[in-house]
């Protein structure tokens, strides 16, 4: 497979003006009828042939303006249709047959439990017609969907229905979609399905129906999806302006679904684990999912469809905005500090992680072999860090002014970042050149930051250094634009102390810019000697480096009056201890806990800090994989004892302070996903994990009577949880077994059961995943199955990595197996084995034989892409 360069890209020779598609489905052999038309774009050469893609498709025939072409008019390949001569504008005519039921890839038209649906983005149209599969080909469409009345009574597709009937025994349903639009944006879903209704009215009076649609035993699980629609639909006029366009909005859930969920113009097809909520199916986390995806999908509406991108390099222009957008509307919605804590946790772990393997590529990448290789955190959520940054680097007003000026300017358009950042440019002031290196260049920067106080003078200096390791294929690193927000703690007045820098006063809170490689900062008129607060808020995504004390830390830890950073005192603290345990691990000595870590999570514990959630967050851990993330050889082995032994020092410890936190947060209410509710069961149920941690009598009465009692799947998949994690299989083995025969009809519920057994830490689990893998409810075919299944496996770090290297040959397995069904999650699931650089010699070795056996075998681009980027 070839690559695709950025700097290849050509406009369009042939632009769509609207296309007409009739479906006439049929589970093997379902119709398509397509009338494009096309118009010569004006910039192309007068002899420019047109050229559409096409994969998987049987061509039954070809017309153009009313006339059939005959074979030698036209060039059918494996991926295109060629006609060398057409005029300036025409009607392109043409029937293909295409196969549903076969289709395990889950792209362009597929079945799912028996309805049919589709998945175009980025490049999955190209497999339900000929067509200029491109974003930047934008057309109105007219849909004719045909199906069989009783199989498929419901039949959808995008913008307005305008017309149904039935003639011969079938029926159908002609929908029009007046927005132009690119066609990775286009829908169609058609089966047995039932829908919630609702009403939204616009801030401009309109009147927008909103439809939720659903298998008919999931009716009772759509009601948090509606509630978070509608909160989403307001937050986007209130906050920045912008109105639905359309007079129905609909949601439509789909079991087999590669991603979370798809903004389809008018018709957002959900992976139903992405919208279905039941608070006795679904958890705390799930529930704030839902509402975090379906506002995402919706704000797409205008930050990805009415202004959409021009080609996939620029696929950060609408992802890392709508990202930026739902971190927003969920920090509005939610705990704003806990949302902001709990996205740079998995930013630090998984973006890292990313920026640093030998997939490592800039937010906007310059070349590709497989675009939905791309949808990687990079793009999305280093994408939402760069937007959030600009946002702070102009400040909100103008950030608005600029979107506001972007939606106008582009609406109807095909983008580039460049397009956007020039409008926040232009609505600001600012220049913005070294900024948009965040864009164009790959890797975490590391910023080491020195501070010295001077006594005599009352001067704080501090020194930033910066620099930005080598990615593949970039050497050389630019001096990057890094906003860093910081407050100056007084070490004895406990207060954000006055800035005061080059005789400007910026407050008592400021942002300074880290430009040059190395810069130093002097405050003026700092009356104490302070402990610098820096990158609060995780103003950039950078690694911070400062030698902070313990001592310090455990002062930052109760006055920083910046909650996130409160928290990641309270984070490096807790990894200061644990690098302590690792290197007593590593040399076989005696583990000795440290009091300072006990002491300030007992303050922690005795009412310090207001929001339950905050502190729920504070007294979590950092992860074995955020652990793994600050070591150069990462030892699994050595880092989950450590991580152990601090859990089961701190309940042995604090064991009455988490009994009593437990008890003070165990609640009667009927369950509601609010924010007070999520923040009192999520302290109850860290608290319970410390009392299981040591196993004691009182947790595992307090535990068994939580999965017992059965009040919320919250409480109930942690007790689970907490019970198969633990050594106590006589209870674990009859709680699984209740749960697995009560949930057997709940595919969704099945895959936590899944979860919870394959994330367990003893040694036998890799056999229970080829158990499991046997089971009833599992299928390779689905892909939520294989992400709790196989995905949490792999997550399961002393047990993947287990030294005999069956963790590894078991995942290589799977990814060959997949790579024939579904080259998409194939290549997504391969992600552990390409971070081999980070293991000791042994495990690296037995990692690069399972990549070098995948790679033997005749590889979908996807799979190829990954695998030798793994191994070169
Ligand atoms: N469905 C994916 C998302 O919304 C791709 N656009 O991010
Ligand atoms: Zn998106």
């Amino acid at each position: 497979p070839q690559p695709v360069y950025l700097s290849d890209y050509q406009p369009p020779d042939y632009l769509v003006t609207h296309t007409e598609l009739t479906f006439d489905l049929d589970p093997t052999a379902t119709r398509v009828k397509a009338r494009l038309h096309i118009e010569r774009n004006p910039a192309a050469a007068l002899s420019a042939p047109l050229v559409l893609d096409g994969e998987n498709l049987t061509l039954v025939s070809l017309g153009l303006d009313g006339t059939a072409l005959e074979e030698r008019d036209y060039v059918v390949s494996d991926t295109t249709l060629r006609i060398e001569h057409v005029p300036e504008r025409f009607c392109l005519e043409s029937e293909v047959e295409i196969d549903p039921n076969s289709n395990t890839a889950l792209e362009g038209l597929y079945r799912s439990s028996g309805m049919y649906c589709t998945q175009c983005e980025a490049e999955g149209f190209r497999r339900i017609t000929y067509y200029p599969d491109r974003p930047d080909v934008m057309a109105t469409f007219k849909v004719t969907v045909i199906g069989d009345p009783a199989r498929e009574p419901v039949l959808l597709a995008n913008g307005n229905r305008v017309e149904q009937g039935e003639r011969d025994g079938r029926h159908f349903a002609v929908w029009e979609d007046p927005h132009p639009k690119p066609c990775y944006l286009f829908a169609l879903v058609a089966g047995d399905l039932c829908k919630t209704s609702d009403r939204f009215t616009t801030q401009s009076g309109r009147e927008v129906a909103l439809e939720i649609w659903v298998e008919e035993e999931n009716l009772d699980k759509t009601g948090h999806a509606m509630a978070s629609l509608k909160r989403a639909m307001a937050w986007d006029e209130t906050t920045y302006g912008r109105e639905y366009d359309l007079d129905l909005f609909m949601i439509v859930a789909v079991n087999d679904f590669n991603m979370g969920a798809m903004e389809n113009k008018g018709l957002n097809i959900f992976n139903s684990a992405a919208v279905l909520t039941h608070p006795d199916t679904a958890t705390d986390a799930a529930f704030q999912n839902v509402e975090g995806i379906v506002a995402h999908e919706y704000f797409h509406n205008w930050s990805g469809n009415r202004v959409t991108c021009r080609d996939w390099f620029q696929l950060s222009l609408k992802e890392g905005f709508t990202v930026f957008r739902d971190q927003c509307f969920s920090a509005d919605t939610n705990s704003a500090p806990v949302k902001r804590i709990q996205d740079v946790s998995f930013f630090r772990t998984a973006q890292f992680a990313e920026d640093a393997g030998p997939t490592a590529h800039p937010v906007r990448p310059d070349h590709y072999i497989e675009i939905t290789n791309f949808y990687t955190l990079t793009i999305y959520e280093k994408g939402a860090e760069v937007v959030r940054m600009l946002c702070n680097l102009i400040g909100w007003e103008a950030f608005r002014r600029g979107a506001d000026r972007y939606f106008e300017r582009f609406d109807g358009c095909a983008a580039t970042i460049e397009d956007f950042v020039g409008c926040m440019e232009d609505a600001s002031g600012e220049r913005l050149d070294q900024f948009m290196r965040w864009y164009s260049q790959a890797g975490t920067p590391e910023v080491d930051a020195f501070g010295e106080y001077d006594y005599v003078h009352g001067e704080y200096r501090l020194t930033l250094r910066q620099r930005t390791p080598a990615t593949p294929g970039q050497n050389e690193k630019l001096p990057l634009h890094v906003p860093v927000r910081l407050g100056l703690v007084g070490t004895k007045s406990g207060q954000d102390l006055t800035l005061t820098l080059d005789g400007e006063s910026l407050g008592k809170e400021g942002v300074i810019h880290l430009r040059q490689a190395e810069q130093t900062f002097v405050f003026e008129n700092v009356a104490e000697a302070p402990v610098p607060s820096l990158l609060r808020g995780f103003s950039a995504p950078v690694l911070l480096h400062y030698p902070y004390s313990r001592e310090e830390l455990a002062f930052l830890l109760t006055h920083d009056s910046d909650g996130f950073n409160r928290w990641d005192a309270g984070q490096r603290l807790s990894m200061l201890a644990l690098d302590d345990l690792i290197a007593a691990h590593r040399n076989g000595v005696e583990k000795v806990m440290d009091t300072r870590v006990v002491e300030a999570f007992r303050t922690l514990l005795d009412g310090e800090v207001s929001d339950k959630a905050v502190l729920a967050e504070m007294l979590t851990l950092p992860t074995e994989a955020y652990i793994a993330e600050q070591q150069r050889i990462v030892d699994v082995d050595a880092i989950h004892a450590a991580r152990e032994f601090m859990r089961q020092s701190l309940a042995v410890a604090l064991r009455d302070e988490f009994i009593a936190t437990y008890e003070a947060n165990a609640s009667d209410e009927p369950y509601a996903p609010t924010p007070e509710q999520i923040a009192t069961r999520s302290l109850k149920n860290v608290a319970l994990a410390y009392l299981m941690a040591i196993e004691d009598a009182k947790g595992l009465e307090l535990c068994q009577a939580q999965f017992a009692a059965g009040r919320n799947m919250t409480d109930v998949r942690q007790a689970l949880t907490l019970l198969v994690h633990s050594d106590r299989q006589d209870l674990a083995a009859p709680a699984l077994k209740t749960f697995g025969e009560k949930w057997a009809h709940d595919s969704l519920v099945m895959d936590q059961w899944f979860t919870v057994q394959v994330t367990r830490p003893q040694p036998d689990v890799l056999e229970r995943v080829e158990y499991l893998m046997d089971h009833p409810a599992f299928s390779i075919k689905n892909p939520n199955k294989v992400r709790a299944l196989i995905g949490a496996f792999t997550q399961n770090r002393v047990n993947f990595h287990r030294l005999d290297g069956q963790g590894y040959r078991l995942l290589a397995d799977v990814v060959i197996e997949l790579n024939r069904l579904n080259p998409e999650i194939a290549a997504r699931l391969i992600t552990p084995l390409t971070r081999w650089q980070r293991f000791d010699e042994s495990r690296q070795a037995l990692m690069r034989q399972e990549l070098a056996r995948i790679k033997k075998e005749p590889l979908s681009s996807n799979v190829y892409e990954v695998v030798e980027k793994a191994l070169a």
